[in-house]
């Protein structure tokens, strides 16, 4: 059901979500305090150049997949929020070299997030839903989750690991791009931490290979890999417009339904390689 043709899409993407880290120069992140906690250096300088990435997605479809060491043979892996690796290496593989979490898990499992070693490999970065087109101003001063103590206090407690606060523009630029490619109106809901992933992914890499966001012939109502959870909502999506986002997804893919159902593999280009 999308109206653009998959390159057409792919330009679109590329040229109107401004994928960024909140940096000193965004409004009321450039006070002398905030100065000591936001990373000095800037994301693409910490990962450099990525060739082949992989991005995990927490659906219970990767369980029994044995995708570990495809999925390992990628450059660059990012994996969502609280997804484990240890005990499921098999499935899901075990390199970390980003993870995107949502303000939510900051914040509400803001002890978990400061305790566990799960969080303290590779780079992390935080994302909140913020109000339609807000200002950065606007948002920082209401938050959907007020996770900013809680960030100070882990780059207080690991000041060596790069953690980055993802600019919340991307959310709605890119939601904006959903609603015009689907013939109904999507909920007025941020994109899953997974689309959001996705779409860092195309401007990090050369190649974006993700799992389990299509789901393959595993699918599964059990919500994560990790659980014993059943929901029909992890997949389907609620309060994200994860069905439209799969949508999207599909339209572009690269590879073919054969990885997809044996799989569960779409393969994206990164930005670098799109050329409109
Ligand atoms: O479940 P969650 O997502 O952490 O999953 C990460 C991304 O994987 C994709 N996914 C997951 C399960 C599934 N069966 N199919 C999938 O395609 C989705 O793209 C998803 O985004 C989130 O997006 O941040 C979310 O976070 C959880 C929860 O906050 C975190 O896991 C932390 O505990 C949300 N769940 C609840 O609030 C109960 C979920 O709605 C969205």
């Amino acid at each position: 059901n999308a109206k653009l043709s998959p390159e057409k899409l792919l330009c679109q993407l590329r040229d109107r979500v401004n994928v960024s880290m909140i940096q000193r120069s965004d409004g009321p992140f450039g006070t002398s305090e905030w100065q000591q906690y936001l990373p000095g250096k800037s994301l693409s300088e910490a990962v450099g150049h990525l060739g082949l990435c992989a991005v995990v997605s927490s659906a219970g479809s990767l369980k029994s997949s044995h995708l570990g060491q495809e999925i390992d043979s990628h450059d660059a892996v990012l994996r969502f929020n609280g997804a484990p690796v240890r005990g499921f290496q098999d499935d899901v593989g075990q390199k970390t070299t980003i993870r995107l979490v949502n303000s939510q898990l900051v914040t509400v499992e803001e002890q978990q997030f400061l305790r566990e070693p799960l969080y303290n490999t590779g780079i992390l970065i935080v994302w909140d839903p913020a109000p339609y087109h807000a200002e950065i101003r606007e948002w920082y001063r209401k938050p959907d989750y007020n996770f900013f103590e809680s960030y100070k206090a882990y780059r207080r407690a690991h000041p060596e690991q790069p953690f980055y606060i993802l600019n919340p523009k991307m959310q709605w630029q890119l939601w904006d791009i959903l609603q015009e490619n689907s013939l109904e109106h999507i909920q007025p809901n941020p994109p899953s931490s997974g689309m959001l992933g996705i779409v860092l992914m195309m401007t990090l890499c050369d190649q974006v290979d993700v799992y389990e966001f299509l789901p393959s012939k595993r699918q599964t109502d059990i919500c994560h890999y990790y659980q014993k959870f059943h929901d029909h909502a992890c997949t389907m999506g609620a309060y994200h417009p994860l069905l439209f986002e799969k949508n999207l997804v599909k339209h572009m893919n690269q590879g073919t339904d054969e990885d997809i159902y044996t799989h569960g593999k779409v393969t994206l280009p990164g930005f670098r390689k799109v050329h409109c």
